[in-house]
């Protein structure tokens, strides 16, 4: 059993980010026997889902003549255009059958607002307006974060970097996670990561 005061972070290991899904990554059903092994040894196990309404801002759908994976630039900052994918009670936003929920204590939705995006379990795009995650770990006294999941260089790197950024303990198993890798986001991110003093374990 791994110490009280650390958590295990599992992201978006939802039906479209899986093979057969709308932004299917890449091997990214493979991670899930590691990740439902994980489970018992936490005392705090938490799970994300991304979560967004039909018509949501980074999708390129919602933008007429935009293709996916482009950029555009949002009041918030340059946002990366994906295919419609998890929108909200969808097939798509479930997690993936085999994936154990029974052990998570607390499930975090993200990017249900249709006008901002939300990569990281803690901040929106915009980095200031919070999910609320904060506040749970504090007032739960954890100070170590282990994260796993989907995708490595977005929502699993956004939530690294701002949970360093917060002053957490944070460590990413890389062998339970996959990337997109679009455009080099991959080696960018793992740099940032470490530049923050996250630990990258494969
Ligand atoms: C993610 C792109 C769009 C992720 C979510 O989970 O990494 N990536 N929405
Ligand atoms: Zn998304």
């Amino acid at each position: 059993m791994r110490p009280a005061k650390e958590a295990l972070i599992v992201i978006d290991v939802q039906n479209d980010f899986c093979p057969g899904g709308a932004l299917a990554v890449k091997d990214g059903d493979q991670i899930i026997p590691r990740i439902n092994g994980l489970m018992d040894d936490y005392s705090a196990v938490i799970l994300t889902q991304d979560w967004h309404p039909a018509n949501h801002n980074s999708f390129a759908e919602t933008h007429p003549g935009m293709a996916a994976f482009s950029t555009i630039d949002l009041p918030y900052g340059i946002q990366t255009l994906w295919p419609r994918h998890c929108v909200q009670g969808s097939p798509g936003a479930a997690f993936r059958s085999d994936l154990r929920t029974d052990p998570a204590q607390l499930i975090v939705r993200k990017g249900f607002r249709a006008a901002i995006d939300s990569y990281s379990a803690f901040f929106e795009n915009d980095r200031t307006t919070p999910t609320g995650l904060t506040g749970y770990l504090v007032t739960r006294g954890i100070a170590k974060l282990v994260l796993v999941g989907l995708a490595t260089d977005f929502c699993v790197a956004y939530s690294a970097l701002d949970a360093a950024r917060l002053g957490f303990g944070v460590t990413v198993l890389e062998g339970a996670c996959r990337a997109i890798d679009l455009n080099g986001s991959l080696a960018k991110q793992r740099a940032s990561m470490r530049d923050a003093g996250v630990g990258l374990v494969s």
